[in-house]
């Protein structure tokens, strides 16, 4: 392998990554890592997987010249998309730490609207809260359908080699069989939507009830048309920059891609971790955001949108979701938020879903 390995990145450790053949190209970098994630990682991860990927794609250019080029235009290139990532996000991993006990006793569950039932007011002044938590039984069985999916992507991606080694390893070892995968291709937007069987399954569990409890009648949005309620996975690799997005309200998802919002219909957004650590690669939300006015300019990377902040990004405060295995964090469709960066030695997998009253 032509670079060492940036490896074991975990919550206090010293890591050091070397180039093998590329000494003069400024590859050898140390990364001390304070807290469990901060700007300064996010940076530095993003300008190092940069320099693996440019290097893995010279790797087999026979000419020298030719190789340093090749590597020369693919570091310029993910280097643009990898410190954009990071660089979005610093404000994210520099403030997710504030502890956010107070404000997840705040709204008791009876109380989901502070007032009205309007989309706008859904989580009061906070604009989210603690939900519904999956019975130990449930959970294994969400776990079951979530890893049945990878290996039926795996299988219909690369064949049956590469879904019988996916389906070999527990859900959060998905990291370690995955090699023979393309991870981006196997978790598309589609990709990541759960069959129409399992989430019929799914909503047959005890937390809808808790939220037809609290919105009243529901069904789940299918923004994406594809003919039937979508409840869609993630599976976010350890220290993978690329497997996270940027701070975003769900709002703006619609308005970029002209989803049209049932007449009538308000919208709430549901996260749960399945395979979680809720320090090291939960959710992060920023309270009282959906009650402010942000603007931003969105891009289609290919694999993701990236939303670009026209606001103070730095200036927001977010605060990491608490919640367990099975727990739920209920949220405005105008809450920022953005997923953490993995910095677990597990791959994190979670569930998402709108609940359209
Ligand atoms: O899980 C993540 O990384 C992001 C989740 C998210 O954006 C959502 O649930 O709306
Ligand atoms: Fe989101």
């Amino acid at each position: 392998m032509l670079l060492g390995r940036l490896t074991h990145l975990n919550a206090s450790g010293f890591h050091t990554m070397s180039c093998a053949r590329y000494r003069s190209w400024e590859c050898r970098c140390a990364l001390q890592v304070g807290g469990s994630e901060n700007a300064l990682t996010g940076l530095l991860i993003g300008r190092s997987l940069a320099l693996l990927h440019a290097a893995e794609h010279a790797e087999h250019v026979p000419d020298p010249v030719e190789r340093r080029s090749a590597m020369r235009s693919h570091w310029s290139e993910d280097c643009v998309v990898q410190q954009g990532l990071a660089e979005s996000r610093q404000g994210a991993f520099a403030r997710a730490d504030i502890s956010g006990e107070q404000i997840w006793n705040h709204t008791p569950p009876a109380d989901w609207f502070a007032g009205i039932r309007t989309e706008e007011n859904f989580g009061g002044d906070v604009g989210f809260l603690a939900g519904p938590k999956l019975k130990p039984d449930e959970l294994e069985r969400v776990r079951k359908i979530l890893h049945r999916r990878l290996t039926y992507n795996a299988y219909n991606l690369h064949g049956s080699q590469a879904a019988e080694l996916i389906e070999s390893a527990p859900l959060h070892q998905y990291h370690t069989v995955c090699d023979g995968v393309d991870h981006s291709k196997m978790l598309t937007k589609t990709g990541r939507i759960l069959p129409k069987s399992d989430v019929e399954e799914m909503l047959q569990m005890s937390i809808f009830d808790t939220f037809r409890e609290a919105v009243g009648d529901f069904s789940l949005s299918d923004e994406d048309n594809i003919g039937h309620q979508q409840i869609t996975m993630r599976a976010t690799r350890p220290n993978m920059l690329q497997d996270v997005g940027f701070p975003h309200r769900d709002s703006w998802f619609w308005d970029y891609y002209s989803w049209p919002v049932p007449e009538g219909k308000n919208r709430t957004k549901v996260w749960m971790g399945v395979e979680v650590n809720a320090a090291q690669n939960g959710l992060s939300l920023a309270p009282g955001s959906h009650k402010r006015d942000y603007d931003f300019e969105a891009e289609n990377l290919g694999t993701k949108i990236k939303f670009t902040p026209k606001f103070d990004i730095d200036a927001v405060e977010f605060v990491n979701f608490p919640g367990d295995e099975g727990e739920t964090v209920a949220f405005n469709y105008g809450t920022l938020h953005v997923g953490r960066m993995n910095t677990a030695e597990k791959t994190r997998v979670s569930i998402e879903f709108t609940l359209l009253y």
